[in-house]
């Protein structure tokens, strides 16, 4: 069921009321989900970014901290809805979100939801993605920290103008700082496939996200090997791609 709530209306198909943190002009699309244990589960609505705003266009691409919320939500099996702002509509909504970022998550009765790994936590806990054990979890949460690092490591490369500069930047992240991000990942990760053993989890999710960015060749100056010789960070990478689940969200229409 698919129900239109304009100018932040707060009328769910469950008949509840809904946190609806749209700007006044926008719309909501609200989707009925079911969860991974097949109960109804409450309407969630996931609002990620597009290009437009960032002068990189790799932000286009399914390589951004929203596609590991839409897998993770995939994964889950509860529909959402996938709430792609446009850049022309972002300065509008920047205010409203928690952080002035996104990725925000919003479930009703509860307010909008920002960082991206508190998203990926929350779904991974309600839908068997994330230990239960806390310290285990922790060591997840941890990697996935690690990731938001190394992106905010790459950053400034994304926006260098001089291209001098950028390749020089670039350089040093393939030679030096990616092989040493992945020999600290590797060490973590067991036997496998995933990275604690036979069932992903949220963290295989951000990892496969981020090996797809860096791997994918469409970084200048990174080239698509850089990660070849950490073999259970591309096993992981392998391990989430060959899920069928997935598979049906890369083949869909
Ligand atoms: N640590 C935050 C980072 C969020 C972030 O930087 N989001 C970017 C897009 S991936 C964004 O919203 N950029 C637009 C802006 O800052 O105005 C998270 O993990 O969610």
């Amino acid at each position: 069921m698919v129900r239109l709530a304009p100018f932040g209306a707060t009328v769910t198909s469950s008949g509840r009321p809904a946190t609806v943190f749209m700007p006044a002009s926008s719309f909501v699309v609200w989707c009925r989900g079911v969860c991974a244990q097949g109960s109804n589960h409450d309407i969630e609505q996931f609002v990620q970014p597009v290009a437009g705003f960032d002068p990189d266009p790799l932000l286009d691409a399914p390589v951004s901290r929203g596609e590991e919320c839409r897998l993770a939500l995939v994964l889950a099996g509860v529909d959402f809805a996938d709430d792609r702002v446009k850049s022309a509509d972002w300065p509008a909504r920047k205010p409203n979100t928690p952080f002035g970022s996104m990725p925000v998550f919003s479930v009703p009765g509860h307010p909008p939801l920002a960082q991206t790994n508190a998203i990926l936590v929350l779904i991974g806990r309600r839908h068997g993605l994330h230990p239960k054990d806390d310290f285990v979890a922790a060591q997840h949460e941890a990697v996935m920290a690690y990731v938001e690092d190394l992106r905010a490591t790459v950053r400034p490369s994304m926006i260098e103008k001089d291209p001098d500069k950028k390749r020089g930047m670039r350089e040093q992240l393939a030679s030096e700082v990616l092989p040493l991000w992945a020999s600290h990942v590797e060490r973590l990760i067991g036997d496998g496939p995933f990275f604690a053993g036979e069932a992903p989890n949220v963290v295989d999710l951000k990892l496969f996200v981020l090996s797809k960015w860096v791997r994918g060749g469409a970084l200048d100056h990174i080239p698509p090997t850089v990660w070849d010789a950490y073999p259970k960070l591309v096993r992981i990478h392998d391990a989430v791609r060959d899920d069928p689940r997935v598979k049906a969200w890369y083949a869909r229409a």
